[in-house]
């Protein structure tokens, strides 16, 4: 996708800390983090969001699952984590390329909306 943000920082168009790279999934620092451990973690084929997904992609995701929980080990995050992935308006999805927020490194709040 030649406009979405996300796709640019995959390709290297746009600098970012990257944290992890593989060929199916790119891993780097929230620009305006809410954790002190604050990562995105995206495909790096373009999905607009979770609704976007469709059966013959649970791969891609499950695989990506899986690397946000190796990804908050290797930043640390042994006493927990919280993933979010926000789809819509009404969740304030701003970047539409599906992604998820590894939060962690401090006691987060116990509410989640
Ligand atoms: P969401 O609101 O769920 O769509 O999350 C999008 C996140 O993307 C938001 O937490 C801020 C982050 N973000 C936006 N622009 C940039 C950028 O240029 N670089 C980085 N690293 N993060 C960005």
């Amino acid at each position: 996708m030649d406009d979405c943000l996300f796709c640019k920082i995959i390709k290297g168009e746009i600098p970012s800390a990257k944290v992890y790279e593989d060929d199916k999934v790119y891993a780097f620092r929230d620009i305006n983090p809410q954790a002190k451990v604050h990562v995105l973690v995206v495909p790096k084929a373009h999905f607009s969001d979770l609704c976007d997904i469709t059966a013959k992609d649970t791969g891609l995701t499950g695989y990506l699952f899986k690397k946000c929980a190796d990804i908050a080990a290797s930043e640390g995050l042994t006493n927990g984590f919280r993933i979010i992935s926000n789809c819509g308006a009404d969740a304030c999805q701003s970047v539409k390329h599906f992604h998820v927020h590894v939060l962690g490194g401090e006691q987060l709040s116990d509410k989640m909306g």
